[in-house]
């Protein structure tokens, strides 16, 4: 199921994880990470020698796709993947891959469709500009420029309709999500950012658990699980809060993420790895989004997860006397795994 890319990365280690995250939460294994300096420049958006050189660990390494953590335009895309021989994403289109893997609402569905038609229209404008310079071949539409601009027309008119039709969906939000996925009992939803901890924490609850079986349901969502030994209690991975989202995706995250909204009880996942400034800016981002999507701060138990390299910067004051409930732990080393589980009990068994 899982597909082997290369991916390549300019920046730090801290965008590197990110990016890692990213393509394993697409369902990719980043076989290959292969550093450059800049993404984006030049025809084929990173550099002739450097992409020599990936196109011979490409083959070295039989890997059939390449993950560019950064934005290309189409021309670029177009070279590269000439030159590659190989398939290419840019970050953008992961980005959509993994809301359209976590859509589960009609609205979000919606949402991730005409987020996927407003990345295309650029591109496919962009095409269309250089095959009339003849600097491209407009290959890809067949037979020439009636077709590619009734092509971008299309494109237009998906996108009015999707507009129209995501009116409608959410006047009418009386759905329920449990319904949806067949669950009764009590959900805990895990929210934070990307590299937070989330699916380390979901593995350790749900260690020896299968994924809950029963058709309709697996097919919904293959992140949601029984906690061990608690016939009533499901747990969910939910998307990740992404760092510099572009705005045309904002709507298509909230509206996957809202999911959230149904739990009963949503963790929300902290990193108290960073400083000080970088954890409140990421906590009052992510109290806002709870805010936007309409999660009430009564269910919400904030976990302080990677607390084995807790950061010295981070004081103890850090905790912004907002009245959360929270609770230290390390996913990692089990710190403190039983009082969370506990804690998990204790919510639903007094909701
Ligand atoms: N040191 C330490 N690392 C952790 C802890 N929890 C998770 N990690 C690491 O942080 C990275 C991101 O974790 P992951 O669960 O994939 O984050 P997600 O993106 O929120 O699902 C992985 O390399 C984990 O091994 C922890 O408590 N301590
Ligand atoms: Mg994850």
């Amino acid at each position: 199921m899982s597909q082997d890319i290369a991916l390549v990365t300019d920046g730090n280690e801290f965008i590197r994880d990110e990016a890692k995250e990213l393509a394993i939460s697409a369902g990719y294994v980043p076989k290959l990470i292969f550093q450059v300096k800049r993404t984006g420049l030049g025809r084929m958006g990173i550099s002739e020698g450097k992409a020599i050189e990936l196109k011979a660990e490409l083959a070295a390494q039989n890997i059939g796709k390449v993950l560019i953590n950064g934005m290309l335009n189409a021309g670029q895309m177009f070279n590269l993947t000439s030159f590659l021989e190989t398939e290419a994403i840019d970050r953008q289109k992961l980005i959509l891959e993994i809301f359209a893997k976590r859509a589960i609402t009609p609205e979000a569905k919606l949402q991730v469709r005409l987020a996927e038609l407003k990345y295309q229209l650029p591109r496919v404008k962009e095409n269309v500009r250089l095959s009339k310079k003849g600097e491209q071949p407009a290959g890809m539409f067949g037979s020439g420029r009636y077709d590619i601009d009734k092509y971008v027309m299309s494109i237009k008119e998906q996108i009015n309709s999707l507009n129209k039709k995501i009116k409608a969906v959410s006047d009418r939000r009386s759905f329920q999500m449990k319904e949806r996925l067949k669950v009764k009992g009590f959900v805990i939803s895990l929210a934070g950012y990307t590299g937070s901890g989330k699916t380390t924490i979901f593995n350790r609850l749900t260690a020896e658990t299968k994924p809950v079986t029963g058709r309709p349901f697996t097919t919904l969502s293959p992140t949601i699980r029984r906690l061990p030994g608690k016939e009533d209690i499901f747990i969910s991975d939910t998307v990740g809060f992404i760092e510099g989202i572009p705005h045309y995706l904002v709507e298509a995250f909230k509206s996957t993420l809202a999911e959230i909204t149904y739990a009963d009880l949503v963790l929300l996942v902290t990193d108290v790895s960073v400083d000080q400034r970088e954890f409140i800016r990421r906590y009052n981002a992510s109290m806002k989004t709870f805010t936007e999507i309409g999660v009430s701060m009564d269910k919400v138990l904030v976990v302080e997860n990677k607390y084995d390299i807790s950061n010295p910067s981070l004081s103890e004051e850090r905790m912004i006397r907002d009245g959360m409930a929270r609770v230290k732990i390390s996913a990692k080393t089990g710190y403190n795994m039983n009082v969370l589980m506990n804690m998990l009990e204790g919510f639903a068994h007094n909701r």
